[in-house]
């Protein structure tokens, strides 16, 4: 594939052109027929990478055939590994990742040493990749046993961010959960990128969970951040994605 091994500086390359758009396909919720549908919208949408993740029910096999249909599509498949039987060498890349607010010591360097030599044999590019909980915190926050920071917080969760740009993370991903009631409050995004450009760190933030309206994405990218990450709603209402994604860019 033409960008293996170039994901990120593919990323950083087209964040100077606009902001990016992540579409989350979950292969425990969708079939490849489903996810051929997802594809093809998540394209003509404008959505510039798929995410490829799940937190429940998802085996190897079942990540390997999401990737394959969603590569029919032309669109680069980054894996989101909700555990290592998501780690799949078809993906082009991984999103390497730190889950700074778990306190599960498993998630503290175990499951890092695991997955490193996984990345390394299947030939993935490695992101390092700051995952910080919030609010509502989903599925995801359960298992990884997150102690999501309070919606009312943005400065703890800005200060969260400051951390992982200064442990060295390419992406922070500040994260309500899929289906969280609402997303990551704008001021925390704001106070987020604004310590990073104090402490003079590059890293792209990127937000997701609950954005399920043009307005939701307007406010994220108003707030200032890199990327949108939306899962449910190209399974829900995947008519209004391209809305969605055009205001997120604002074009
Ligand atoms: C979950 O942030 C993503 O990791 C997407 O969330 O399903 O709520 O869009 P939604």
């Amino acid at each position: 594939m033409a960008w293996k091994g170039r994901l990120w500086s593919m990323m950083l390359e087209k964040r100077k052109q606009s902001r990016l758009h992540f579409t989350l396909v979950d292969p425990d919720r969708t079939s490849p027929r489903d996810v051929e549908k997802i594809a093809r919208i998540a394209r003509d949408a404008g959505s510039d990478f798929i995410l490829v993740g799940g937190s429940l029910g998802v085996s190897p096999e079942s990540t390997d055939a999401v990737i394959e249909a969603v590569k029919k599509y032309g669109i680069p498949v980054v894996i989101f590994p909700g555990a290592l039987n998501n780690v799949s060498r078809k993906a082009d890349a991984a999103l390497f990742l730190n889950i700074i607010n778990s306190d599960d010591p498993y998630y503290h360097g175990i499951a890092q040493v695991q997955g490193a030599l996984i990345v390394l044999s299947h030939n993935l590019e490695p992101i390092p990749t700051c995952y910080v909980i919030v609010g509502y915190g989903g599925t995801a926050g359960f298992i990884v046993r997150a102690r999501p920071i309070p919606y009312e917080k943005p400065d703890l969760i800005a200060a969260h961010s400051l951390a992982c740009g200064m442990m060295g993370s390419k992406i922070i991903y500040l994260e309500a959960g899929s289906g969280a009631p609402k997303p990551v409050p704008p001021e925390a995004i704001t106070m987020s990128k604004k310590l990073l450009e104090i402490a003079g760190i590059e890293a792209l933030v990127i937000v997701g969970g609950g954005v399920r309206s043009v307005e939701a994405a307007k406010a994220v990218a108003e707030a200032g951040a890199d990327g949108l990450v939306t899962g449910t709603i190209v399974e829900e209402n995947p008519e209004i994605l391209a809305d969605i994604v055009r205001a997120f860019k604002g074009g």
